[in-house]
């Protein structure tokens, strides 16, 4: 009795102490760099403010060290065969003008088809000229091209989720980063959230301004580039991957719901093994599992029902510190 005072009044400091559990969550991973490049970048292209979600769906690209985006956005298309047409050259002055896309009919979201209707009226008042207005025109030679469906509409790029501040050849990408081409109809980015619109449109409630999809994207595409992988989503993760998708690709998703339908997916494509004492998932029983149990039943930790489930060693299905001293125990 003695000793299992001591015990506990140990754990029971250690536990006020370890404020800081660090959490084990297996996930997706990059392949194997081929020889010869620096590593993998995430490149797509977009077109959800179309209502035309992704023309390239987040796809893993091996980079060579020092390589630019112009580079790297040539290089993709080429080896896809994918259309696409630009100005100057991929050395010097790189403006993508067109991607290949067979989509005509334009799913525009009705919150911002209203901005893009509205803004005409705005801009000859504060400006004392019209531009910017949705016409709907396009030639369909399916090319998506700048100033097609709207004015003002063209092909900007993001690095991670920034809209960067130098052109295509003279950013060299950065492995592990994301990079996403995105058609923007209002605002030159203000549409994605990622521009101010130089101060020459009225700011607007954006549902897209704030929301990264950028660890959505490399998982997606580190999911795609296995093979085994992607076999298993589609064979006991279909739900979970169509849910993940449908909010990836709807640019009313708020972040919350594009982060909780990621971590549903992989929580279905790596469900934590079930070992009896440990509750922080890492594959161990340590003693920070048992802190976890001091702290949770103290009311300093939330746990999940599975950690609840490994929680509760003696099965009396409460988990409190009779658990923790069973798991103790264990440890040697
Ligand atoms: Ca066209
Ligand atoms: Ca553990
Ligand atoms: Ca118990």
């Amino acid at each position: 009795m003695k000793l299992c005072k001591r015990i506990v009044a140990a754990l029971v400091i250690a536990a006020m102490l370890a404020l800081c559990v660090p959490a084990f969550a297996a996930g997706p991973e990059y392949p194997e760099v081929p020889e010869g490049y620096d590593g993998y970048i995430t490149f797509s292209v977009s077109a959800i403010t179309m209502g035309w979600t992704y023309i390239i769906d987040p796809m893993l690209v091996p980079v060579h060290e020092g390589e630019t985006f112009a580079a790297v956005t040539a290089r993709v298309f080429d080896e896809l065969g994918w259309a696409y047409t630009y100005s100057g050259t991929v050395e010097e002055g790189f403006y993508l003008t067109g991607v290949g896309c067979y989509e005509t009919e334009p799913m525009v979201p009705e919150y911002l088809m209203n901005e893009i209707l509205a803004y005409p009226a705005w801009a000859e008042e504060e400006f004392e000229y019209s531009f910017g207005e949705w016409t709907g025109t396009f030639t369909d030679d399916e090319i998506l091209s700048a100033s097609e469906y709207c004015t003002l509409s063209g092909w900007m790029f993001l690095e991670d989720d920034e809209s960067a501040s130098v052109g295509a050849d003279a950013l060299v990408v950065t492995p592990g980063k994301a990079y996403t081409w995105i058609f923007t109809i209002y605002g030159w980015g203000m549409d994605y959230g990622v521009s101010d619109g130089w101060g020459m449109f009225p700011a607007f409630d954006n549902p897209m301004e704030g929301v990264s999809r950028t660890e959505a994207h490399i998982a997606l595409a580190q999911i795609c580039a296995d093979e085994e992988l992607m076999e298993t989503a589609l064979d006991v993760a279909g739900d979970e991957l169509i849910d993940f998708l449908t909010a990836l690709y709807d640019p009313e998703s708020s972040q919350e719901l594009i982060d909780s339908t990621l971590a549903a997916l992989l929580a279905a494509l790596y469900p934590a093994e079930t070992i009896p004492g440990d509750v922080n998932g890492d594959g161990k029983v340590s003693s920070a599992d048992v802190l976890l149990i001091m702290r949770y039943s103290m009311g300093l930790e939330e746990l999940e029902a599975s950690a609840l489930e490994n929680a509760d060693l003696n099965g009396d299905g409460v988990v409190d510190f009779a658990d923790a001293l069973l798991v103790a125990r264990s440890i040697n």
